[in-house]
C-alpha cells in the first residue's frame, strides 16, 4: 500500500492538467523506480564481483541483459511513436501516409537476413563449444547421430524460415492484389505429414540401434569393474583388488567406518581399493557400476558421452572404452591443465555443485603403477568393527561368527 501511495503521490504532486496527464506521470514514476532498482541491482552485482575478486565483469550479469532488453523495447516504442506522428502529420496535410504493409514487409525481410546471420554466427562461434572431442568408442557414434540430426533439422529450418519471412515480404499487403483464400488442401496435408513422419522414423530407428549397441552388455566383457556411489554430496569410487572382482555391498551394512556398506562376509571384498580419482587404462573396456545412497544422482562424463542416473536401490551400469589419454588430450586441446571430469547431472541438493571428480585416462603401465599405490577399504578400524581374527590376511576363516551383528 505504501508503495502504491508513493507512486500515486508522485503523480499527484506533479502539475498536471487532466487525467491523461496524471496517468502519464504515473507511468513515468513507475519507470523511474524501475531504472533505480535496476541500477541498484547492477551496482550491487558489480561490487559483489569486485569483492570476490572474480574475473567476471558486471556487464555479464543477468540484470544487465534485462535492462538492455527493456531499453531495446523502449527504443522500438519511441521509433513507433515517431512514425505514427509522422503518419498523422502527412495525413493532416492531405498527403498519403506511411504504407504500413511495406513497413511490415521490410521488417520481415530484415528479420530474415539478421536472423539467418544470427543462426550462422551462433553455429560457427558457439557450435564448437557445445561438446568437446569424443574420447570413447561409442561417443563417436553418438556424435554421428547428433550431426545427422543437426544437419536434417538445419535444412528444414532454413527452408521454413525463408518461406515464412520471404512470403511475408514478397506477398505483403497491397491495394492492387487480393489474397487467395485456401481453406483446405489434402495434397499439402499429406506432404507435410508423411515426409516428417518418415524422417523422424529413420532418426528414431537409427537412435534405437545405436543405443542398443552401446547398452548391449553381453557383447563386451568388462575388463575393469569400478563401483561408483553417489551420496550428498560426493562420489565414492571402489576398485577391485588383485582378484579383479568387487565384493558385494548392501546399504544395511553402512556404518561410520564402512560408508559403502561393503559386505565383508564376501571374500571378494577383502582387497577392494578406495580411490580419490577415477583412473582408467586407455583402450580397455570399463564397466561402471552405479549406485546411490540417498537421492537420485547422475554420473555424467561429457567427454566420454556418458550419462547414467544413479538411483537408490536400483544399481545400474555403463560400459565404455576410453580412447584418448589425458596426456594426449592436453596436447590436442593445447591446455596443459586439461582434466576429464565426472559431474553429477541431477540437481540433488544444495551441495550438488560440489559433486565433481577428476577422471584420468592413462596408459596401462601408468595404471598398474597407480593401482598398486591405492589403499584397501579393509582398514584396521573396519577389521576391528567386523571382529576379524588377528593376522589373517587371506582365507575365509578370518571373519568371526559375530559378523551378523552388522545387520542390526
Ligand atoms: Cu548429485
Amino acid at each position: 500500500m505504501a508503495f502504491k501511495k508513493l507512486i500515486n503521490g508522485a503523480a499527484l504532486l506533479s502539475t498536471f492538467k487532466n487525467i491523461q496527464q496524471a496517468k502519464n506521470y504515473k507511468k513515468l514514476s513507475l519507470f523511474t523506480l524501475f531504472v533505480l532498482l535496476g541500477t541498484n541491482l547492477l551496482m550491487a552485482q558489480s561490487s559483489a564481483t569486485s569483492n570476490t575478486a572474480s574475473t567476471e565483469p558486471a556487464w555479464g550479469s543477468i540484470a544487465y541483459y534485462i535492462m538492455l532488453f527493456f531499453l531495446a523495447c523502449l527504443g522500438v516504442a519511441i521509433i513507433g511513436k515517431i512514425l505514427k506522428l509522422y503518419d498523422l502529420t502527412q495525413k493532416m496535410q492531405g498527403k498519403k501516409g506511411i504504407n504500413w504493409n511495406n513497413v511490415m514487409g521490410i521488417c520481415c525481410a530484415i528479420f530474415l537476413v539478421a536472423g539467418s546471420y544470427g543462426a550462422y554466427w551462433s553455429l560457427t562461434e558457439q557450435g564448437s563449444m557445445s561438446l568437446p572431442e569424443s574420447a570413447s568408442i561409442h561417443g563417436v557414434e553418438i556424435d554421428n547421430m547428433f550431426i545427422v540430426t543437426t544437419v536434417l533439422t538445419l535444412i528444414v529450418f532454413v527452408i521454413t524460415q525463408f518461406l515464412l519471412f520471404g512470403f511475408a515480404f514478397v506477398y505483403r499487403g497491397s491495394d492492387t492484389r487480393k489474397a487467395y483464400f485456401l481453406p483446405h488442401n489434402n495434397t499439402i496435408e499429406k506432404v507435410w505429414t508423411i515426409i516428417p513422419a518418415i524422417v523422424l522414423t529413420i532418426l528414431v530407428v537409427f537412435g534405437f540401434f545405436t543405443w542398443t549397441k552401446i547398452e548391449n552388455s553381453s557383447e563386451v566383457k568388462g575388463d575393469l569393474n569400478i563401483d561408483i556411489t553417489g551420496h550428498q554430496f560426493a562420489w565414492e569410487v571402489r576398485y577391485p583388488g588383485k582378484d579383479g572382482k568387487l565384493g558385494n555391498v548392501s546399504y544395511k551394512l553402512v556404518t561410520a567406518n564402512n560408508r559403502l556398506g561393503i559386505n565383508y562376509q564376501d571374500r571378494k571384498s577383502f582387497d577392494d581399493l578406495q580411490a580419490d580419482t577415477i583412473v582408467l587404462p586407455v583402450h580397455k573396456s570399463i564397466r561402471l557400476n552405479i549406485h546411490a545412497q540417498d537421492v537420485i544422482h547422475s554420473v555424467y562424463m561429457p567427454h566420454f558421452r556418458l550419462q547414467q542416473n544413479a538411483v537408490p536401490g536400483l544399481p545400474t551400469f555403463f560400459k565404455f572404452v576410453p580412447t584418448i589419454t589425458t596426456a594426449e588430450m592436453r596436447v590436442k586441446t593445447d591446455n596443459p591443465k586439461f582434466e576429464y571430469l565426472l559431474y553429477c547431472n541431477k540437481i540433488c541438493g544444495d551441495g550438488h555443485y560440489n559433486m565433481q571428480k577428476v577422471v584420468r585416462v592413462v596408459t596401462d603401465a601408468e595404471y598398474q603403477d597407480w593401482i598398486a599405490k591405492q589403499k584397501p577399504y579393509l582398514t584396521d578400524a573396519v577389521k576391528k568393527e567386523n571382529k576379524f581374527a588377528e593376522a589373517a590376511p587371506s582365507g575365509a576363516k578370518q571373519i568371526s561368527s559375530n559378523r551378523l551383528a552388522l545387520n542390526n
